[in-house]
């Protein structure tokens, strides 16, 4: 039997408030466990549209038992490339610090554009993956952008150095790549790891989801495809452990698609997004954006995941 997720009955978690800068839409949410809780660290969208990051807090990974009223992360005014918002963040802990990648939105300059395609109205859209770094979510050190000279967005650091280094995934369109840094301020790009697949429901692009989990037959990651009719869908890809460059399996089939109203219906339609996943109670926990505009969570068991990792670790 295909591997899939199951939608908790009681979605979708995590809705829009009235306060202003989380009015209009909650998606999109890294996810870590913090202090024995469940963190979930949201994208906000409230009536002036730009994205900021709300948190909130789960004990049981099904219910939120704390929402702060407040953002704790919002663009930076010194910035010129967070003057549209800070989107999908990814939070990785290596060593003691959190990680969040996030994407950083902003418009080209007049006259200037990358990719004349891309022009939406007037604005040409300009995204830019960026990290900061948190130890207990509080305040945030910025480090700023890391792949400065192309559009390219779903950054994801993976937990844990590999082999020394800091690993990043990251999305130039359509495919998605890895870069490596010995430091925070030195990526350096390796190339591409997988891209999309004709007649499928990765066609069109694929890009990443949660941080990738690190089991014994290899690194498993959650990633988001898109098809010839612009549905997002989850499935799972498979990495080397050793080469994490290296695929050795994709899931033919999507572990998640929309078909629930929320996730058909809302500002876009047809979404389910994931930015992060958590394991507790021998349970995988995927929390997700549902047609960018509130947030769902499913789950399978971990040893689920970790039957069909090694199922296809031998191929
Ligand atoms: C992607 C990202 C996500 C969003 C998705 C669907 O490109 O911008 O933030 O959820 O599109 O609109």
């Amino acid at each position: 039997m295909a591997i899939r997720l199951r939608r908790y009955q009681g979605n979708p978690i995590l809705l829009p408030t009235e306060n202003k800068w989380e009015n209009k839409a909650v998606y999109n949410c890294g996810a870590t466990i913090f202090e024995n809780r469940v963190l979930l660290l949201y994208r906000a969208q409230g009536e002036d549209n730009i994205s900021r990051f709300g948190l909130a807090f789960s004990d049981d990974g099904y219910n939120i038992a704390e929402r702060l009223t407040e953002p704790v992360f919002e663009p930076d005014p010194d910035t010129e490339y967070e003057k549209l918002g800070v989107e999908d963040p990814r939070i990785s802990k290596i060593g003691d610090s959190y990680y969040i990648t996030y994407t950083a939105a902003s418009e080209y300059p007049e006259l200037f554009s990358q990719k004349p395609e891309k022009r939406d109205g007037a604005r040409i859209w300009r995204v830019r993956v960026s990290i900061a770094h948190t130890e207990g979510f509080k305040s945030f050190s910025r480090h700023g952008v890391i792949v400065s000279h192309i559009d390219s967005k779903d950054g994801v650091l993976f937990p844990g150095r590999v082999h020394g280094d800091m690993l990043l995934i990251h999305r130039i369109e359509p495919d998605i790549r890895m870069a490596v840094a010995e430091d925070i301020n030195r990526f350096k790009e390796r190339g591409p790891v997988f891209g999309p697949r004709p007649s499928s429901w990765d066609s069109k692009r694929v890009g990443s989801g949660a941080p990738p989990i690190k089991t014994p037959y290899g690194w498993v990651m959650i990633y988001h495809g898109v098809n010839s009719q612009d549905h997002y869908s989850l499935g799972l890809a498979l990495l080397n452990l050793n080469d994490p460059l290296q695929v050795l399996y994709r899931s033919p089939s999507p572990i998640l698609e929309p078909e629930e109203p929320y996730e058909k219906n809302g500002l876009v339609n047809n979404v389910v997004f994931t930015c992060g996943a958590v394991v507790k109670n021998d349970e995988l926990l995927v929390y997700y954006g549902a047609a960018d505009s509130v947030i769902g969570v499913a789950s399978m068991p971990y040893s689920d995941l970790i039957d069909w990792a090694e199922e296809h670790s031998k191929k």
